[in-house]
């Protein structure tokens, strides 16, 4: 019994996140709720801390604990939360880390307005979102900071689109869109199960990979 703090303690970098937005600076991070649409359980018009976003573009950083994540980066006017743009097209993530894109632009009719930065991760285990208060501002770019790409992180653009059930725009209180909560309940599943599978689909992927390396071993000593 004496061994278990430590071991819950050994597994908490596992255990907390799936992704983690670090800037810009997000409502709020929850990683059981994280699935839920529209800000990972937090609302969305939240203003605790809001981050001028020149249109001329900001740093988007985000650290991922999966294998792979295709993000979505978007925004609405806080009077409008239930409309996003595009930022950015679909960006396929391959490989666990740090992802930044120093220089994400804003819509430029939107100078002056309040609005909401929404990040969507498409990962193994389903949606999850972070959202972050932003006033979009006139002026220069802001600078980069500390953005940068994990050293085993490769990202391209993609066609993919984010595709929510339409029951999306109904969300503020009740009920969650379907795709989203079906996914949704399978990694509130996995973190609520315990700690240790977490981590999702790399440690399952792992095992599969290593159960057919098995096999085919066999297979080969078979064949010789
Ligand atoms: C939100 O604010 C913008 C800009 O001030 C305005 O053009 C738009 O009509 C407003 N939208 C809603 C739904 O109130
Ligand atoms: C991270 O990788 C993406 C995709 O290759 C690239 O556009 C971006 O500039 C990189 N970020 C940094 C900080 O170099
Ligand atoms: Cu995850």
């Amino acid at each position: 019994m004496l061994l278990t703090p430590t071991l819950g303690l050994l597994l908490l970098p596992f255990a907390s996140s799936h992704f983690l937005l670090n800037t810009p600076p997000t409502i709020g991070f929850s990683d059981d709720d994280e699935g839920v649409y529209p800000c990972g359980s937090f609302d969305a018009t939240n203003r605790k801390t809001v981050t001028d976003f020149p249109i001329a573009g900001i740093p988007i950083s985000v650290t991922s604990t999966h294998p792979e994540d295709t993000w979505f980066f978007r925004a609405a006017l806080l009077n409008d939360t239930e409309n996003w743009v595009d930022l950015l097209p679909a960006i396929l993530q391959q490989g666990t880390g740090d992802f930044c894109n120093p220089i994400v632009a804003g819509p430029a009719a939107w100078e002056g307005e309040d609005g909401v930065v929404q990040i969507v991760a498409s990962a193994p285990d389903g949606f999850l979102f972070q959202c972050a208060a932003v006033k979009f501002v006139g002026g220069a770019a802001a600078a980069p900071g500390n953005c940068k790409n994990g050293s085993k992180v490769t990202a391209e653009f993609t066609n993919e689109k984010l595709v929510l059930n339409a029951q999306v725009t109904s969300t503020s209180g009740g009920s969650q869109p379907t795709e989203t909560s079906t996914k949704t309940s399978g990694s509130t599943t996995q973190t609520s199960a315990g700690a240790t599978t977490t981590p999702n689909a790399a440690a399952a992927r792992e095992g599969g990979l290593t159960v057919l390396g098995a096999a085919l071993g066999i297979v080969g000593l078979l064949l010789v």
